[in-house]
């Protein structure tokens, strides 16, 4: 039987260290799926022991782009914490991460708690405000390669965020363009409708998912809907910015 403690651990000192590591299922440690979000758990817990809060979570693999770069085609889910956020406009310290990638993405704040088999328009009326976001992922696995309950142990991937401004919730985010350049090249475009149709379908799958888990989503917290597009790799030195149509941009840096 694995210890999920133990691999909990593993996980979590890879991130807090980046510090590459082996495939779990490669390395003695092949979980099932829900083994997976077990060790995620876990390993969100060693971080809120040491001080960290939860403020939302983020799902993955919610496009063709994403699940044809990666090679996987199930939804998966991660949890974020306060320390994940960076502000818009801040310097990302490339020295804390193992191999990050960006991410354009649509973020809900809750003002209303969701849980469990939501419709749409009950999963939009939970919504105080939609945001245009960035996700900073980082696989800790070598190459960035994994297998699902590899990905999902390793809190699919989350790493960082930058939430842009906040809108009302009466914008109508189904089907809006977004535009990640990087030192002002266009780098990825694409439509917030490459979400699974709608973002706010993300939402949806966000409250049944954490709902299967034991978890409700909580008013105030981040959901972050997933990459319209193929994540595209970070290096040193560049500017970073996603423009969504009507919702408008958000920027980061990294230190050079
Ligand atoms: C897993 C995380 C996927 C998304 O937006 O699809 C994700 C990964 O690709 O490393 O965050
Ligand atoms: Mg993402």
């Amino acid at each position: 039987m694995t210890d999920l403690r133990a691999v909990a651990e593993i996980v979590d000192t890879a991130a807090k260290t980046a510090q590459s590591i082996e495939q779990l299922s490669l390395s003695g440690h092949d979980l099932n799926l829900d083994e997976a979000y077990a060790v995620q758990a876990l390993s969100i817990g060693r971080r809120v022991a040491r001080g960290e809060r939860m403020v939302g979570i983020k799902m993955g693999f919610t496009s063709r782009a994403k699940m044809i770069q990666m090679g996987l085609d199930e939804m998966i889910w991660g949890r974020l914490t306060d320390a994940m956020r960076l502000e818009d406009g801040a310097t990302l310290d490339m020295a804390n991460y193992v191999h990050p990638r960006v991410e354009p993405e649509i973020a809900y704040i809750l003002k209303k708690p969701l849980s469990g088999t939501v419709t749409l328009a009950e999963a939009l009326a939970a919504v105080e405000a939609v945001a245009p976001a960035v996700e900073i992922i980082d696989s800790r696995y070598r190459n960035f390669k994994f297998n699902l309950a590899d990905v999902v142990a390793d809190n699919s991937s989350s790493s960082s965020f930058v939430l842009g401004a906040m809108h009302s919730p009466d914008i109508d985010a189904s089907n809006l363009g977004m535009t990640l350049s990087i030192d002002g090249r266009v780098v990825q475009t694409g439509s917030s409708s490459a979400i699974l149709g709608n973002p706010a379908r993300s939402l949806a799958a966000a409250s049944r998912l954490a709902g299967e888990a034991g978890l409700e989503l909580k008013p105030g917290w981040i959901i972050m809907a997933g990459g319209a597009t193929a994540a595209e790799a970070l290096t040193p030195g560049t500017s970073i910015t996603l423009d969504v149509e009507h919702l408008g941009k958000v920027n980061f840096k990294t230190k050079g």
